[in-house]
């Protein structure tokens, strides 16, 4: 039997028991946790963010599909880290304000996690001064944003404002990503940095506290 599709299809139906199924069997049989989630799990989000576009799907079924997958990853969760890094970084991570979309947003969590960085998970729609405060309270060396919306992107710039504002931008490091964000809107609000996905986040991370 296919795994990968056998996920791909429970996330579009919103089966979680299905989707657990396919995911233990997958792995069981050897196959790669990021073989699953690249082509199983994310993929099968792509596809109901298309039909959504096409009017195929409406906001309950992404939200259903949403669920389905957040149980799949919590499963790969411990596939999906590295173990035994040593870190003593922290970061402090958010959906920025009015941004409910949190999946992408708990993968780098996880994945820095796993990376061994000490990580302050703020969850989503998180306004400016929360960000702040958190950077300040964690002693954090990174701050993380996530947006999946082109109307709650320009957040991002408020918290690097408000970090000017308190003094602490030379003291930490932002990084943005999701999936409306480019290297170009990086550079142009004065982030530090860009990922395009999780793992790309992490190596991100490391490079900048080298
Ligand atoms: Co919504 N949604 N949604 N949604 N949703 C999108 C984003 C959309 C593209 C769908 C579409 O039209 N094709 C569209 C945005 C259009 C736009 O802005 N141009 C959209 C819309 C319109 C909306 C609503 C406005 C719908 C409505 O109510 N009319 C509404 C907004 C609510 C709000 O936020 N205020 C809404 C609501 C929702 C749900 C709540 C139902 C649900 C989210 C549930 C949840 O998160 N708990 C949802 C979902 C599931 C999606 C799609 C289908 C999937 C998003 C996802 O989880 N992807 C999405 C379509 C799509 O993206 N194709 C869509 C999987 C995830 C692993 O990928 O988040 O991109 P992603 O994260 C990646 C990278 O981007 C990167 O790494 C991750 C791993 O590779 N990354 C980072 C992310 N953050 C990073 C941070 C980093 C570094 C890398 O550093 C800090």
């Amino acid at each position: 039997m296919n795994h990968i599709q056998t996920a791909y299809d429970a996330i579009l139906k919103g089966d979680t028991d299905a989707l657990l199924a396919s995911v233990e069997s997958g792995l069981n049989e050897g196959l790669a946790p990021e073989e699953i989630l690249n082509q199983g799990l994310i993929a099968a989000m792509t596809d109901v963010g298309d039909r959504y576009e096409r009017g195929e799907f409406y906001v309950p079924e992404m939200l259903v599909a949403a669920r389905t997958m957040q149980s799949g990853l919590k499963l790969l969760k411990p596939h999906l880290i590295e173990s035994g890094v040593e870190s003593t970084a922290r970061v402090v991570i958010g959906t920025v304000r009015g941004d409910l979309h949190e999946i992408g947003k708990n993968l780098v969590a996880m994945m820095l996690e796993g990376a061994g960085f000490e990580v302050t998970d703020l969850g989503n729609d998180v306004p400016p001064d929360e960000f702040v405060n958190a950077a300040r309270e964690h002693d954090a060396d990174i701050i993380g944003m996530s947006a999946l919306l082109t109307t709650t992107m320009p957040h991002m710039q408020d918290v690097i404002a408000a970090l000017e504002d308190i003094g602490l931008r030379d003291k930490v490091k932002v990084i943005v990503g999701g999936a409306p964000i480019t290297q170009e809107f990086a550079d142009q609000i004065g982030a530090d940095g860009f990922g395009a996905d999780a793992s790309a986040a992490v190596r991100l991370v490391k490079a900048l506290l080298n």
